[in-house]
């Protein structure tokens, strides 16, 4: 088990999305941090609160870890690397705690505009370009449904034109990434949103009092702002 600590850290994204809306979160929460030279650990005045600045995707496993006790990440990430512990037998290791009510967006499986969609059994045999391929399994094996997954972890709308996949799998919000590439959303995989990610186990020291405020205070601003 992890060392017991007296300050509570929270990892949330350096650069992208959810940076900005994630820091005045906690902002309007009462944390106010020291800036530090190197801007990736942010030392807690207010608060014994301190923040680490990362890639989205080392967020759910600086949890699994013990490095961190709260993170700011899309349900999408966090799903992801769930549901890929769970392919390889590891137990869950983090949860989402809260619905942030940023970062919305939806999973979804777009084909080729002149496709005409008649259902999941279409997919048989087709390859399915994605940086989900966790989630895109599990929700394919869910229906009984043998199509390919092709794992890109970039540039995925471009596959169906490059030839190196028949559809995609992918983030949606206004839709015009799809549009623009000839593409169009026939299928939702996950309805996405920023979430507050936390252990499924709270740590039995100092950090957890710090942890029942926090949440407490932003139930009360996520509440106001709705
Ligand atoms: O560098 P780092 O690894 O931290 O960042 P990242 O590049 O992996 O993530 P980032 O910043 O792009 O996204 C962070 C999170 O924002 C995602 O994990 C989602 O939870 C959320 N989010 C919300 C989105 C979108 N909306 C979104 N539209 N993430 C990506 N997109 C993509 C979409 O796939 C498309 O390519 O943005 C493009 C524009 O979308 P349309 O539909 O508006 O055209
Ligand atoms: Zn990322």
């Amino acid at each position: 088990t992890a060392p017991a600590r007296d300050r509570l850290r929270i990892a949330i994204q350096k650069n992208g999305r959810l940076a900005e809306p994630a820091r005045s979160l906690l902002t309007a929460c009462g944390l106010s941090w020291r800036q530090s030279r190197d801007k990736l650990f942010c030392y807690g005045e207010s608060l014994p609160v301190d923040l680490l600045l990362v890639r989205d995707d080392d967020i759910p496993g600086l949890i699994a870890d013990g490095v961190c006790d709260f993170g700011i990440v899309g349900r999408n990430e966090l799903d992801e690397q769930g549901a890929a512990r769970r392919r390889i037998g590891l137990p869950d290791a983090y949860q989402a705690l809260r619905g942030l009510n940023f970062g919305q967006c939806r999973l979804m499986l777009a084909v080729p505009e002149e496709w005409e969609w008649s259902g999941v059994e279409q997919l048989a045999g087709k390859r399915i370009a994605t940086s989900y391929p966790a989630i895109l399994a599990d929700w394919l094996a869910a229906r009984g449904v043998d199509a390919q997954v092709v794992e890109l972890s970039g540039s995925v709308e471009i596959a169906p034109r490059l030839g190196t996949a028949d559809l995609i799998c992918d983030l949606v919000s206004s839709g015009a990434t799809l549009a623009a590439n000839q593409l169009k959303p026939v299928e939702t995989l996950l309805e996405s949103e920023a979430v507050l990610a936390g252990p499924v186990k709270t740590p039995d020291d100092a950090r957890a009092g710090l942890m029942a405020m926090l949440l407490r205070r932003l139930d009360g601003v996520v509440k106001v702002r709705d």
